[in-house]
């Protein structure tokens, strides 16, 4: 028998053991295995041979030609286990444990303040809402009394979408579909519709100590039979002294808002300075917190809500600033800064 297949076997067998990398053994196969390589020269030469030596010579360059190919699969396999063994062992090492200093986490004085007033309404039998912060110009304005071009448009500049959508700049955007969502149910049913639904807003405006370009609102309506300003009176005072568990000074006086007839604005007495005037509330001592009214007829005919029948109070609470004025926090941007040091110091009264 032909001895060049012992020794091709052989000299493959050795140079795969020194093989260092894929580059030089993609070199070796093809010295080989390749249409020029040594394993494929012998196969081309059996031409000579006689029919029988054919037979058994071509069997056996078969079996070293398999026998090279698997061995060349498992080098691979070995090179890429290694290349990935050694970057293992440059990569930086991670502690996956919990740093001791670092405590249970907590939340931010916004959503604490958020549930106390959903916990307040809630038990009052009214439904908590989401809603979308990206909203359409209709949601926003045109359901709620407000057409183009009205000038209370000018008190809320926001952010434009390219297709004409908004980022929300009230959560009076949600009346509308608060209205049709139940107003079934109110007809059909006499079950008065009484929702809060809280939300992110967005102003495009000059930022100070009581004012964001991002806060929370929470709206509230209550549609039935027979609503009056009383209603309204009693559910704001039920809220405020909830949430603020001790007597605050509040005050009422008339405010415009398209969307409300009558209409309030309900400021809370400033608790940073006590009524004494800070940059807090703009030294006037008092902060715009809760504006209401009566929903103005506009309104519940828009959401399909018969005007002739029913009546309506909405509300529209300045989440962010009922946070500041409950725990303290003199500039409502600290709020939006994410500094963990100065918002993970507060905690639920409850907890
Ligand atoms: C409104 O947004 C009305 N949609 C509220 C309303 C609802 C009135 C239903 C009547 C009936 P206003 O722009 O005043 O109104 O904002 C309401 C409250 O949100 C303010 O009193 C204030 O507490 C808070 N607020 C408004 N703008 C900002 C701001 N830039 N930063 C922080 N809080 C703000």
């Amino acid at each position: 028998m032909d001895n060049r297949i012992d020794v091709l076997r052989e000299e493959i067998k050795q140079k795969l053991s020194s093989v260092g990398d894929l580059a030089e053994l993609d070199k070796l196969r093809v010295g080989y295995l390749g249409k020029k390589g040594s394993i494929t020269a012998l196969l081309k030469g059996m031409k000579d041979l006689t029919n029988e030596e054919r037979k058994t010579f071509g069997a056996e360059v078969n079996k070293l030609k398999a026998n090279a190919a698997e061995l060349i699969d498992k080098k691979v396999e070995e090179l890429n286990r290694r290349a990935i063994e050694a970057e293992i062992k440059l990569m930086p090492v991670f502690d996956v444990t919990t740093p001791p200093e670092l405590t249970r986490g907590s939340y931010h004085p916004v959503t604490l303040s958020q549930r106390q007033c959903e916990a307040v309404f809630k038990s009052m039998g009214f439904t908590v809402e989401d809603y979308a912060e990206v909203v359409t110009d209709y949601e926003c304005f045109e359901a709620v009394n407000i057409p183009k071009h009205h000038p209370a448009r000018d008190m809320q500049d926001t952010y434009y979408l390219e297709n004409g959508q908004l980022l929300k700049t009230q959560t009076s955007a949600a009346q509308n579909a608060i209205l049709r969502k139940y107003g079934k149910n109110l007809v059909e049913n006499g079950v008065p519709i009484k929702a809060i639904f809280p939300g992110r807003c967005f102003r495009n405006e000059a930022t100070d100590a009581c004012h964001e370009n991002t806060f929370f609102q929470m709206e509230g309506m209550m549609v039935d039979k027979d609503i009056s300003i009383s209603n309204l009176i009693y559910f704001m005072k039920t809220m405020l002294s909830e949430v603020f568990r001790r007597d605050i000074k509040v005050r009422l006086r008339p405010g415009f808002f398209p969307f409300v007839e009558p209409g309030f604005e309900l400021d809370i007495n400033c608790e940073i300075c006590g009524g004494e005037g800070c940059p807090s509330c703009k030294h006037s001592g008092w902060l715009e917190l809760c504006p209401c009214g009566m929903i103005h007829p506009n309104v519940l005919r828009e959401g399909g809500v018969d005007p002739e029948k029913y009546t309506g109070f909405a509300f529209g609470l300045g989440l962010t600033r009922l946070a500041m004025m409950k725990y303290g926090v003199k500039d409502i941007r600290d709020l939006n800064s994410g500094n963990l040091k100065a918002l993970s110091q507060f905690t639920d009264d409850d907890n």
